[in-house]
């Protein structure tokens, strides 16, 4: 921020000049402002113009920058104190700093403390010594690029006729209902005259204020120049404020000026270095302002939610108070809830998805499923459809190997698997997990319907360890035996396919002579349209039907 770089004091010098006060500057006249931010702390390194502390009445915000740069040895003030002009911010070891910064600051800081800005505007009219070798122009400084606004309520105007202002100094603050800016001189000068007061609005291009700027003459001009009157200058057009007055004052970006966000310039600086679109943070300062660590709580919660919304520009979801519809009450996700919901919205945001329907005919399946009965019985196994479901998706996939692969991060390659583990889901009272079967083509259904049975049990059980959830390339998701007549899965990620499972249904189907009933079970197969496309989903879908229609293609 510049705006304020002209009104520091640095007198208090402690130890061999290298410790020096830091002070509140010149706030405008306000007696007593909020610190809503400190952005340092001891021990820290500051380059010249770092923010240190943001201030903010009711009506403007202000950072206050360093005036030079140092390692900070204490700091007097704390967010929420209150502050008025003088007041001690911070001590600042300045004995590292470059010396240039450290001669100009100090120049400065002498003049200041010597000579106060009003005293300095009374004497300034004659300029002595100079009146021989300098020139006097007028400008016209204007209200510059707003962001777009319409129209923005003047709130401050910080200067006076006859004022001297810095280069950087700020003239006018200018607040719409959102955010707050202010406007820097492009140039040092007297004030001339100022065009415009509190609670004026304004829109880029209206005239704030007139500035007599001195210039050092040229031996040739300066006899013309002398000879022209101040006034002649004043009628003429008025200059276009110069290329560095067109943005305000960078610390507070012209672009928000119209959007709906409430945060002082330091929060939007971090914001700007993160990514952060501050439409989506809540604010928890007055007035709904948005303060650094509502912008640092938003991050956090983004990163541990797996949130994509920020990076990918998503509307962030709105924070609503449901006590206000009845009541409630919080209950926290379990872990494993937690990194469910991250997978699934990472792969729902990732994978472009598609979705295909059938219904396999498995009336033979079931006949057969219940002729062994007995035998299972014997052999302690409880065989359900998912096993051999589990073993004709196994053979299906090892029949098309493009639903055995995952999308290289390259996005340059597929990765082809020559296994084929199985993984199945399991509803737990924790969550869901997914247990993978290896070479789960290779197992016979006995052994698929043993080693499923003990999966979901050490899942059920918390048993389970990472190794038995790794590697899986297809997934299957059964929901037989809790109902429904259909669901869309969500693709495992960084498998490209999923087949969900439904309840199975007699139904009368047409034999080519009459309608007969039939154990119709409902599939839908979900997989990555980056990786497979329609045509390989309803081979694929066909084969698998196939095989759960008529197990002895099973044995081919
Ligand atoms: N149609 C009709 N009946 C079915 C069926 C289907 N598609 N699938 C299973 N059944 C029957 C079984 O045959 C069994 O009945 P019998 O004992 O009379 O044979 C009964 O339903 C119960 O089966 P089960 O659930 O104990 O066993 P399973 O092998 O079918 O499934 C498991 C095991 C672990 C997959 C299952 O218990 C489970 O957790 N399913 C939930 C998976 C899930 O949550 N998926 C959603 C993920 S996405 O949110």
């Amino acid at each position: 921020m510049t705006c304020t770089g002209g009104f520091f004091r640095t007198d208090e010098k402690v130890t061999d000049v290298t410790i020096e006060a830091i002070k509140i500057p010149d706030i405008g006249g306000a007696d007593s402002v909020e610190v809503i931010e400190v952005c340092v702390a001891v021990g820290d390194t500051v380059a010249a113009e770092d923010s240190l502390i943001v201030l903010e009445s009711d009506k403007a915000s202000m950072e206050v920058p360093a005036p030079k740069a140092g390692k900070v040895v204490s700091v007097s003030i704390a967010e929420g104190d209150t502050a008025s002009e003088g007041d001690v911010i911070l001590e600042l070891d300045v004995a590292g700093a470059d010396d240039n910064d450290t001669e100009a600051a100090s120049e400065q800081a002498a003049e200041d403390t010597a000579e106060e800005p009003s005293q300095q505007a009374a004497a300034a009219p004659e300029p002595a010594a100079t009146d021989e070798t300098t020139e006097t122009t007028v400008e016209t400084i204007k209200v510059p690029d707003i962001g777009g606004a319409d129209s923005v309520d003047v709130i401050e105007v910080s200067v006076a006729s006859g004022d001297e202002v810095e280069e950087g100094d700020s003239l006018i603050v200018l607040e719409s209902d959102k955010a707050s800016m202010e406007v820097p001189s492009p140039k040092s000068g007297r004030i001339v005259s100022v065009a415009i007061k509190e609670g004026d609005k304004v829109v880029q291009g209206d005239a704030i204020l007139e500035l007599e700027i001195r210039q050092a003459a040229t031996a040739s001009a300066a006899p013309e120049a002398a000879a022209k009157p101040a006034a002649a200058e004043k009628a003429a057009p008025a200059a276009e404020p110069p290329a560095k007055a067109a943005p305000a004052s960078p610390a507070v970006e012209p672009a928000t000026i119209g959007d709906a966000v409430y945060a002082g310039p330091a929060v939007r600086r971090m914001a700007r270095e993160l990514g952060v679109s501050l439409n989506a943070v809540k604010g928890s300062g007055p007035r709904g302002r948005i303060q650094k660590e509502d912008l640092q709580q938003y991050v956090k919660n983004a990163l541990s939610s797996g949130s994509a919304s920020a990076g990918a520009g998503l509307p962030a979801m709105p924070d609503i108070d449901f006590s206000q519809f009845g009541e409630i009450s919080l209950q926290a996700m379990s872990k494993l809830h937690k990194v469910t919901a991250q997978n699934m919205q990472r792969s729902w945001l990732n994978v472009p998805h598609v979705t295909q329907f059938d219904e396999a005919d498995i009336t033979e399946l079931e006949t057969f499923r219940a002729s062994l009965k007995a035998e299972a019985e014997q052999r302690g196994v409880r065989l359900t459809p998912l096993a051999f479901i589990l073993k004709a998706v196994a053979h299906a996939v090892a029949a098309h190997p493009k639903f055995n692969v995952s999308l290289h991060n390259d996005g340059e390659h597929l990765v082809q698997k020559h296994y084929v583990h199985i993984g199945f889901a399991v509803d737990t009272p924790a969550g869901l997990v997914v247990p993978v079967i290896r070479d789960a083509d290779k197992k016979s259904v006995w052994q698929l319907a043993e080693e499923t049975a003990e999966l979901a049990e050490k899942a059920k059980s918390r048993k389970l360890k990472p190794a038995d959830m790794q590697g899986g390339c297809f997934t299957v998701s059964s929901l037989g035996n809790i109902g429904g007549t259909g669901f869309t899965p969500i693709v495992n990620a960084p498998e490209v396919a999923i087949l969900g499972v439904s309840r199975l249904q007699v139904k009368p189907v047409w034999d080519g002579e009459q309608f007969a009933p039939r154990k119709m079970l409902p599939l839908s197969l979900s997989y990555d349209h980056r990786a497979i496309n329609g045509a390989d989903g309803g081979k694929f879908f066909t084969y698998l039907s196939g095989l759960l229609s008529d197990i002895r293609r099973l044995a081919l």
